[in-house]
């Protein structure tokens, strides 16, 4: 009888939004799953406890090892033990607004770190074994060269995370030409969730709208509201990760829903799902524009905080998924509205104390 096949992954940047979605998915596909985890002074688990199980249990299918793709030996460490048959390189400094305070941080987790990542390989021996999937970015397009953006178009990054993050692409390119490994870029544009740091601005809205809701708090603070995403949800493009490590050759792919809103859109939407309706007021698209309570004006919901603008802004974001929905069979689920909705209407409930994080968590299992 012939031995199934190893299903062995390894996941870094399991502790952040992808890494959970995808870990839940690797563990339902019957793979045993190793993660990279940072060693944290508080606890930075939260988003994988509800499926992890102490080691001394039985059937114990996830691992979690301490490590930093600033940190060669541990990550050559790694891969040589867990020997595993996919890597998932979703580990990064992915604060698009923070990279420009920490550009140098950035450029070594971001960049340096994927070449790391590959030499470690190599050093194991597993270059002709691994599949390995690059967490690349729409922010590679950056500055509007053309609309859709697809795998075609040029790059024109506009932060130290997106510079960083191009170096990562072309290293990936170069290894694979110049060692034939199985190396993948993944060119998702935004995704979102309930799970969702909430310093990005999908989440910072719908936890900003439940505190107002709830009158902890009255005003939200934003930045540049005319900045237009193409916004999915985060569980469909984990899906298209996996499917990138199942053809028999590595490519490049774009995952995006191919429709985009602006952040203006956006805080619409999640007030009206609150019960809500909002009305701007003042010159459109400066400092001095504020939402109101429609019928309500002097109920400010929204002013605008020049902090949260960048030096140089990304204006908007549109992809073309059609290679992947020919090539892998991929295609987005999930629309605008149910995904603000859902965000919207878990955190109202977390804010009322009817779930937790930890609950939505168990809810998607
Ligand atoms: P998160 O910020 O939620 O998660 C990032 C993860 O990387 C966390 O587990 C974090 O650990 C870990 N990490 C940060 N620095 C290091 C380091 N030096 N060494 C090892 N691990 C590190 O991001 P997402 O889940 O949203 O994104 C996953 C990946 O996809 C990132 O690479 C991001 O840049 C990229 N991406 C994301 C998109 C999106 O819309 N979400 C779109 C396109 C690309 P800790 O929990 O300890 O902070
Ligand atoms: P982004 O996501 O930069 O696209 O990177 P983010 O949600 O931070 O910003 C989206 C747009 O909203 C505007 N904006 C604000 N952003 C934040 N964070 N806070 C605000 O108060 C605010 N007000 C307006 C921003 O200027 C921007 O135009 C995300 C990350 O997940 C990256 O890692 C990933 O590579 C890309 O998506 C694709």
């Amino acid at each position: 009888m012939t031995e199934a096949p190893r299903k062995v992954a390894l996941i870094t940047g399991i502790t952040g939004q992808d890494g959970s979605y995808l870990a839940e998915l690797l563990l339902e596909k019957g793979y045993t799953v190793h993660g990279i985890m940072r060693r944290s002074s508080c606890f930075n688990t939260g988003r994988i406890d509800h499926i992890y199980r102490d080691r001394h249990e039985t059937g114990v299918k996830l691992y979690l090892h301490y490590g930093d793709l600033c940190d060669a030996t541990n990550l050559i460490s790694i891969i040589s033990t867990v020997k595993p048959t996919e890597i998932y390189n979703l580990g990064a400094m992915s604060h698009v607004k923070v990279s420009f305070d920490m550009p140098e941080y950035t450029a070594d987790a971001d960049g340096v770190g994927v070449l790391r990542m590959l030499d470690a390989i190599r050093a194991a021996g597993l270059e002709k074994e691994v599949k390995f999937y690059q967490a690349s970015t729409s922010e590679l397009y950056g500055k509007v060269q053309e609309i859709p953006q697809s795998e075609t178009t040029p790059f024109y990054p506009r932060s130290p995370y997106a510079v960083a993050k191009q170096y990562a692409f072309w290293i990936l390119v170069n290894y694979r030409e110049a060692y034939g490994m199985f190396l993948t870029n993944g060119i998702l544009f935004n995704h979102e969730s309930p799970r969702r740091g909430r310093t990005f601005v999908t989440r910072k809205i719908t936890s900003g709208v439940a505190r107002i809701v709830a009158g902890l708090d009255k005003t939200l603070y934003l930045g540049n509201l005319d900045a237009k995403r193409d916004w999915g949800h985060a569980r469909d493009y984990v899906e298209g990760m996996w499917m990138m490590l199942q053809q028999d050759e590595p490519d490049d792919f774009v995952l995006a829903t191919g429709e985009t809103h602006s952040v203006r859109e956006f805080v619409e939407k999640s007030f009206g799902y609150a019960g809500i309706k909002i009305q701007w007021k003042g010159p459109t698209g400066t400092v001095d524009e504020i939402g109101v309570e429609e019928g309500n004006e002097d109920r400010v919901l929204v002013k605008i905080d020049p902090r949260y603008f960048r030096p140089t802004e990304v204006d908007l974001l549109i992809g073309d998924p059609t290679k992947a929905k020919n090539k892998i069979g991929w295609e987005s689920k999930t629309s605008f509205e149910d995904l603000v909705k859902e965000m919207t209407e878990h955190d109202l409930k977390m804010i009322r104390g009817e779930v937790t994080d930890m609950d939505e968590m168990k809810d998607t299992k």
